[in-house]
């Protein structure tokens, strides 16, 4: 009797409430997390991978076609706020395109704006391939209303916004290389053409920038290719847009083959914390990827200790 009311229970509060452990969340797959603080609390917005089949997606590729986010005041229980944009909701996204790759948040002037890539209806606007759209809600939960039309100017995936202490946004994103560009104040428009950043590796930068700053150092953070899969590292800078010298590794390449990881960095009530993912729930499949989170730490010169993956 007491195993059945804690099944019931289990599974009530699944999607309410999850436990804090690597991975984050294990009733669906999640990857790409961007993490933000807003008011008291830490907000995971993630990709949702789904498995492709013969209606939807390509086999064997990524398949995403909609974005839940979390929440969380402990890092311990995990809400699950549900969809908060969906391809076939989006104007611009083409309806077969299952491409809702990594996404990023941030708050501006009372207002949530929320950006992710995918494919376009109209390759007249910025190109073939990817480009990247946003979405504005009151709250972090959503509703979520997606702009119209992409972001004009930008071909690429992995768009990621930081605001610098002067107010001045910048985007960053991946195509071949890591591109920037300054954000006009609407949050909705490049101000200035977009720029490769330089000084970095030259060759395996395919996705994935993340920019922090911490007492004046702006760290440019990505995943490299350096020996067949990607491991995290970064670039430090006086500016957000470089240049960056090289600085290191933050979390070594998966042991076991998951090809990506994808992360972000936040600090939370005085402890920092490094987002990434890890195909834990599907070790044969590395495009369906669950999220996990890890304490990071800084050395006194502001160098990033490697973080070791706390698994369950
Ligand atoms: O999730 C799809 C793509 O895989 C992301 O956009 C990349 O960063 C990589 O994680």
């Amino acid at each position: 009797y007491i195993k059945q009311v804690l099944l019931i229970a289990s599974t009530v509060f699944a999607a309410e409430y999850l436990p804090a452990q690597n991975p984050l969340i294990t009733y669906q797959y999640s990857a790409d997390p961007s993490a933000r603080v807003f008011g008291d609390k830490v907000y995971i917005f993630p990709s949702h991978d789904i498995l492709a089949n013969e209606n939807r997606g390509r086999p064997g590729w990524f398949c995403m076609e909609d974005y839940h986010v979390f929440s969380s005041s402990d890092l311990t229980h995990w809400k699950d706020n549900g969809v908060i944009v969906t391809q076939n909701k989006v104007p611009w996204v083409r309806p077969d395109s299952y491409s809702m790759w990594a996404p990023d948040c941030i708050y501006r002037n009372g207002k949530y704006y929320f950006y992710f890539p995918s494919t376009p209806k109209d390759t007249t606007v910025n190109g073939k391939g990817f480009t990247v759209g946003v979405a504005i809600a009151e709250n972090p939960e959503g509703p979520y209303l997606p702009q119209e039309m992409p972001i004009k100017g930008i071909r690429g995936i992995d768009p990621n916004v930081f605001i610098d202490k002067d107010g001045q946004a910048y985007l960053y994103w991946s195509e071949g290389n890591i591109y920037v560009a300054k954000l006009k104040e609407n949050m909705l428009e490049l101000a200035s053409q977009p720029q490769v950043l330089t000084h970095l590796p030259d060759k395996g930068l395919k996705e994935g920038p993340y920019m922090f700053e911490r007492n004046g150092t702006y760290y440019l953070t990505y995943p490299h290719v350096a020996n067949k899969i990607e491991r995290l590292e970064y670039g430090v800078g006086k500016s957000p847009l470089g240049p960056f010298t090289v600085a290191g590794v933050i979390m070594d390449e998966s042991p076991t083959g998951c090809w990506t990881n994808h992360h972000s960095i936040i600090e939370f009530k005085k402890q920092w914390y490094l987002f990434y993912h890890h195909n834990d729930l599907s070790p044969a499949f590395d495009k369906a990827r669950s999220i996990r989170s890890d304490s990071l730490f800084f050395n006194a010169d502001g160098t990033i200790r490697k973080v070791i993956p706390t698994t369950r």
